[in-house]
C-alpha cells in the first residue's frame, strides 16, 4: 500500500458563498466557474480510482469547500483540526458527522490551530508545517494524536509567503517530491523536481494512485513530468486559485481496503 493510494474521497459542493472565500488577489471568482472546476474535479478523483462521496454546499461558509483544512484522514482513523482562520473555525464541526460514518476512530485536535493544508504524507513519516494557520500548539498535538495512530510525525518551518505547506509541494512518487524552489531545502533526503519559474502553482497537485492530478497552464511543468512517465491529467483549477486554492484542497482521500 503506497501512501498516495486511495479508494476514496469526500468532498463538498461550493456553495455560491464561495465567491467571498477568504483570498489575497484582488478579483474574486465566478460561481458558475468555480462549480465547473469542481465538478471536473470530482470526474478526475473517480476516473484515477477514488469512490468520491459529494456533501452538501454550505452557504454560511464561504471557503467550506476546501474539506482538506478542517480534518486529516489516514486508513488509520481520522483527525478533526482547528482551522486557524476565524470564518473558518466551525467547519470542523460541520464535517465530524460525515468522518464519523467513515472513520471508527476520530480524534480532534483541542488545542491551538491546524489547517490541513499544512499537513503532508511522505512514505515514513507526516510532516506539519507552522503557518499564518497553524501554530506550534496545535502542530503539537497533531503529532502527539498522529503517534497514536502509528505514524510517525515531525514539524517543520517552512519559508515564509505561501499560505500553507502543501501550497508549495506534493509527493510525486516513493521517493520524489514536486517543490518551490524555496521549499527545497526541506527535503533533503528526497529526489526534487523543482516547479518551474513562472509555474511555481502547479506545485499543489495529487498523486492518486497511478495518476497525478495538476491544474491547468502549466506546460513546462507537464513536460517534466511526462518525461519522467508520470500519468497526468491536467484539470483545471484557475478559479479557485483565485481565493488562493489548489487541488489538494478541494478532498479528503484514504485507502478504505473496500470497508
Ligand atoms: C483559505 O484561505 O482558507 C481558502 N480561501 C483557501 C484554502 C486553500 N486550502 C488549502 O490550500 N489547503
Amino acid at each position: 500500500m503506497r501512501v498516495f493510494d486511495f479508494d476514496r474521497a469526500i468532498v463538498r459542493e461550493p456553495a455560491g458563498s464561495v465567491v467571498q472565500g477568504l483570498r489575497t488577489g484582488s478579483e474574486p471568482p465566478a460561481y458558475d466557474r468555480v462549480l465547473a472546476e469542481h465538478r471536473a474535479y470530482v470526474s478526475a478523483l473517480e476516473a484515477a480510482g477514488a469512490a468520491v462521496e459529494i456533501l452538501p454546499a454550505l452557504p454560511e461558509h464561504p471557503d467550506s469547500v476546501f474539506v482538506e483544512d478542517p480534518a486529516f484522514v489516514l486508513p488509520e482513523g481520522a483527525i478533526l483540526l482547528r482551522p486557524g482562520a476565524p470564518s473558518r473555525f466551525a467547519e470542523a464541526a460541520l464535517l465530524a458527522p460525515a468522518l464519523h460514518r467513515h472513520f471508527a476512530r476520530v480524534a480532534e485536535v483541542d488545542e491551538g490551530f491546524v489547517d490541513g493544508g499544512d499537513i503532508l504524507v511522505l512514505p515514513d513519516e507526516i510532516l506539519i508545517g507552522l503557518s499564518a494557520r497553524t501554530d506550534s500548539a496545535g502542530a503539537r498535538r497533531f503529532c502527539e494524536l498522529v503517534r497514536e495512530l502509528g505514524r510517525r510525525a515531525r514539524i517543520v518551518e517552512p519559508p515564509p509567503g505561501l499560505l500553507h505547506l502543501k501550497t508549495g509541494c506534493a509527493l510525486i512518487d516513493e521517493g520524489t517530491l514536486i517543490a518551490v524552489p524555496a521549499m527545497a531545502p526541506l527535503f533533503p533526503d528526497y529526489e526534487l523536481l523543482v516547479t518551474p519559474e513562472g509555474e511555481e502553482h502547479s506545485a499543489n497537485l495529487i498523486r492518486v494512485n497511478d495518476r497525478i492530478l495538476m491544474g491547468t497552464g502549466f506546460p513546462r511543468t507537464a513536460a517534466l513530468l511526462a518525461e519522467r512517465g508520470f500519468d497526468v491529467v491536467e484539470t483545471p483549477a484557475t478559479e479557485i486559485a483565485r481565493i488562493d486554492a489548489g487541488l489538494s484542497c478541494m478532498s479528503l482521500r484514504w485507502y478504505s481496503g473496500g470497508m
